[in-house]
């Protein structure tokens, strides 16, 4: 991807964990690399098809002011947010904070860190079988778009699906969902799971009845055996419940392991 810089912009602000840091205040520098397509601005000489970099610099100047963190941490993190929220040309950003005055009682070049943070593209599969399975996958759709840090997209049709795994009861309502987040895979499940315990699910018998089930299936692409949240879903190209609502809004995204296409998993699977 193309990349827009700001470059050791220098602010001056009260970040520090001691006290005099943030009585006296002090030196850092700031720098952005910013992930946006800039082929647009470029052919057509069009300035609000890319990043203003002067606007952008004051911006952040007054972002970066604002507030006086202990952990350069925070203050870095917080320069991330402010630009993936309020500039959606940027896909990315990578910040690196240095401060060369760091009291350490020593001469240094400069404490430094540099984080970077992305919108992921994420898939949800959601499932229902007990009340009002529709109200249900729409509520908890509906409590996902609060988190200032998740963006719906799309949302594919409630599908009735036959129960699968654990055949002695209802049948399910299924919906898939795409949502950009910047959040991580852990945090991400940790919110799904929330979602989960505030509508009261209950987890008794694998595979079996659910008010609702909200599943990561894909995250970019990630790949992940990690044992809280496995990416991509481990059984989902076994799953007709899964791969049918999420053909609806992403026939062609390509699962990492296998390398096929959404449609062509879905296609295998109806002809088995
Ligand atoms: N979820 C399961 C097990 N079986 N069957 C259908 N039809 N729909 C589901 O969402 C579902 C299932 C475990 O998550
Ligand atoms: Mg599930
Ligand atoms: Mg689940």
């Amino acid at each position: 991807m193309d990349k827009l810089y700001l470059k050791d912009v220098e602010i001056f602000a009260n970040h520090g964990v001691f006290q005099e840091e943030k009585n006296l205040g002090q030196k850092f520098i700031l720098s952005l690399e910013l992930d946006v397509d800039l082929r647009e601005a470029a052919v057509t000489g069009d300035l609000s098809k890319s990043i203003h970099y002067g606007e952008l610099c004051h911006n952040i100047e007054r972002e970066f002011q604002k507030e006086s963190y202990d952990l350069i941490e925070t203050a870095t993190e917080k320069i991330a947010e402010y630009v993936l929220y309020n500039y959606n040309l940027v896909k990315g950003v990578k910040v690196l904070l240095k401060k060369p005055w760091a009291p350490i009682g020593r001469h240094l070049d400069s404490a430094a860190v540099e984080v970077y943070r992305k919108w992921h593209k994420v898939y949800i599969s959601i499932g229902s079988n007990i009340g009002d399975k529709e109200e249900n996958i729409n509520q908890a759709i509906d409590k996902l778009k609060e988190f200032r840090e998740i963006k719906v997209l799309k949302i594919s049709s409630i599908i009735e699906t036959e129960p699968w795994g654990y055949e002695e009861q209802d049948t399910f309502k299924n919906a898939a969902i795409e949502i950009e987040t910047f959040l991580n895979p852990k945090e991400l499940m940790t919110i799904l799971l929330n979602i989960e315990k505030e509508m009261k699910r209950e987890r008794i018998i694998k595979w079996g009845p659910r008010i609702i089930d909200l599943d990561i299936i894909f995250f970019d692409d990630y790949i992940s055996s990690d044992e809280y949240v496995t990416i991509p879903h481990p059984r989902m190209e076994e799953r007709e419940f899964v791969l049918e609502p999420l053909n609806e809004i992403a026939p062609n995204f390509i699962h990492p392991l296998n390398n096929k296409r959404v449609f062509k998993m879905l296609e295998e699977i109806k002809n088995k």
